[in-house]
């Protein structure tokens, strides 16, 4: 029960709707979690794992209809549909209210009704912010309770009279056609419906931490970004802290947790988050950035010790994993994963494995695990200021035009950079893999209001921050004509962390191109790679006939923003189209 009026309201008018049979509060507790976890076991939402090899872990299958977002049916509601560009679906708040509210009525009869109360944020920070989620999925409060600091301390916020983000969430009946995903940011409400995926019903992360928040940060001079937080330590001691925007399936999660190779004796990266980071510019003048959530939703295809040991140290006790395969002795399984395929093997969907059926596990299989648990966890990730932000990376996954790594010239040519970002599509979404789209900042379907005023708001940090971050912009997918990478990735992208590390601290050399600036061949520390000088100048090569091509595309891309659009982006449209002629 709460003493803040307005959620005491708002949680009545929701149960008149949704009649349930049942309400309850989410304290927190391990013992209401155990509870939850029994339910769930007993009606067969989650199957216990080997509980020898996988202490306290699960599976969940989801509904096959119900595996990714959906940015189709995913719309932000603003009185004037300006406000909410071109970037996003659109209705009115009105239109959307009816809509969803004609969902909702009666759909939690015979259900129980959560009320899970949480915080976005360390405890104690003056940025963290409290949502509460409505749900009447106990899968979807065992997530959150993961995801995000949830129960009785997050209640407590909201009953000093702290503002809260109000979310409404109902697996209804799991039919695509009665599924939708709205946001009204201007009531600071989200209102979910038909779908128990991830970034669909866990309300706090992207609904909340990226599309309601950037709307607010606009207002409130911050930024809410889809960027994981990582500190390099050199071997001096000395930790630079970086945060790096790539979209869904694209590597934050190895990225964060990146444990460098061995010739990098003496470096090291703690990981603070993995997958959103909120900025604010600070009393210093630096960009200071917290991790808002508590836990990582991760992709679990790929994940092996190779590619992130620290990430598979951190699963394997206390993790919900969500449409991977099962072993015959009850432990998870996916491509990618250490060890050879063993026989027997179900795959996501529950049916003994046949090729015939496609992969194993889904390949936006995940799992929820607390971030605690990372070996690599930086002993800052609560810190209640959050850390200093040195270096900003933007990233897309492209097999031509985009270099390994280029730093732009200054912050408005950064946030160039970042407008410009396109990369191809991954299974974290519904619909085609492998294309080709523009994804700024990797906000796309993230960002909850205009690309053109979001980018405005971006370059105008050049006024509120006396000590702005450099920006770079890094491409670990580049291709050859055979089709092969011609990166190792993983581990060995520490060579290009510290490049830019050396960049912030002055001692690193860089050519100024068309494009920015970038390293020498010999600026890249490639020892104990084999990797051939003609290969690392095909990754930083810059094809001017291609990148003129590239910025009529940017270009008619802005145009489509229209009067929203700043003028500061237009010069940099023009810089870049200069440069590259002057080089041609
Ligand atoms: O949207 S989720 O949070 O489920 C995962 C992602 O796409 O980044
Ligand atoms: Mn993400």
């Amino acid at each position: 029960m709460t003493t803040n009026p307005a959620l005491a309201s708002w949680v009545e008018e929701v149960a008149a709707l949704t009649l349930p049979a049942r309400i309850h509060w989410c304290d927190g507790s391990d013992l209401e979690n155990e509870q939850l976890t029994a339910e769930m076991l007993a009606d067969g939402t989650l199957l216990r794992l080997n509980e020898e090899t996988h202490p306290n872990c699960f599976l969940h299958r989801s509904n096959p209809n119900d595996v990714a977002r959906v940015e189709h049916l995913t719309l932000v509601c603003t009185t004037d549909q300006q406000d909410a560009g071109s970037n996003n679906h659109w209705m009115s708040p009105a239109e959307g209210h009816q809509k969803m509210d004609a969902l909702y009525a009666g759909c939690m009869s015979g259900r129980t009704m959560y009320i899970i109360p949480y915080l976005m944020g360390p405890y104690g920070s003056p940025y963290a912010r409290a949502g509460v989620e409505i749900t009447d999925s106990p899968y979807v409060v065992a997530n959150m309770r993961i995801m995000a600091r949830i129960g009785s301390r997050a209640l407590a916020h909201i009953d000093a009279g702290n503002s809260f983000i109000k979310g409404l969430h109902s697996i209804g009946d799991l039919n695509p056609e009665r599924r939708f995903i709205m946001h009204f940011p201007e009531e600071l409400m989200i209102k979910s419906f038909g779908s128990g995926y991830g970034g669909n019903a866990l309300l706090g992360k992207k609904c909340h931490a990226l599309r309601i928040a950037s709307w607010q940060a606009r207002t409130e001079g911050w930024l809410a970004e889809h960027m994981l937080i990582l500190g390099i330590q050199n071997p001096a001691g000395e930790v630079t802290y970086v945060a790096a925007a790539f979209p869904s399936a694209c590597g934050k999660t190895n990225l964060a947790m990146l444990v460098p190779p061995e010739a990098y004796a003496g470096w090291k990266v703690w990981t603070v988050g993995d997958d959103i980071a909120w900025l604010h510019p600070g009393e210093d003048g630096q960009l200071w950035a917290i991790n808002p959530e508590a836990g990582f939703f991760g992709v679990a295809p790929g994940t092996s010790m190779k590619t992130n040991p620290n990430c598979m140290q951190t699963l394997g006790r206390n993790t919900i994993y969500t449409n991977v395969g099962l072993t015959p002795d009850g432990q998870p399984w996916w491509e990618g994963i250490d060890g050879d395929k063993p026989e027997g093997l179900l795959d996501w969907q529950g049916r003994p494995h046949d090729s015939s059926n496609g992969p194993v596990a889904h390949p936006n299989a995940r799992f929820t695990v607390t971030a605690a648990q990372c070996p690599s966890y930086s002993s800052e990730a609560n810190a209640p200021s959050g850390v200093p932000i040195s270096a900003i990376i933007f990233g897309g996954r492209r097999s031509t035009v985009a270099p390994l790594v280029l730093e732009s010239l200054d912050w408005a040519h950064g946030v160039f950079t970042g407008a410009a970002v396109a990369s191809e599509t991954t299974a974290a979404a519904v619909g085609q893999v492998g294309q080709v789209r523009r994804d700024p900042m990797a906000m796309k379907p993230f960002c909850g209001y205009n690309f053109g005023d979001y980018w405005a708001h971006w370059l105008s940090f050049s006024e509120r921050c006396a000590e702005l971050p450099k920006i770079f912009h890094v491409n670990w997918f580049r291709k050859d004509a055979d089709g092969r990478y011609m990166w190792p990735g993983y581990g060995d992208n520490m060579r290009v962390l510290k490049w830019i590390t050396e960049r912030c601290s002055g001692v690193a050399d860089a050519v100024t191109t068309p494009v920015g600036l970038m390293p020498n061949r010999a600026d890249i520390d490639l020892t104990g790679l084999a990797l051939t000088e003609q290969t690392l100048d095909a990754l930083l090569a810059i094809d001017t006939e291609v990148w003129s091509k590239e910025v009529d595309d940017i270009h008619t891309f802005f145009e489509g923003f229209g009067d929203r659009l700043p003028e500061g982006l237009k010069e940099q449209v023009g810089r870049l189209r200069e440069a590259v002629r002057n080089r041609a």
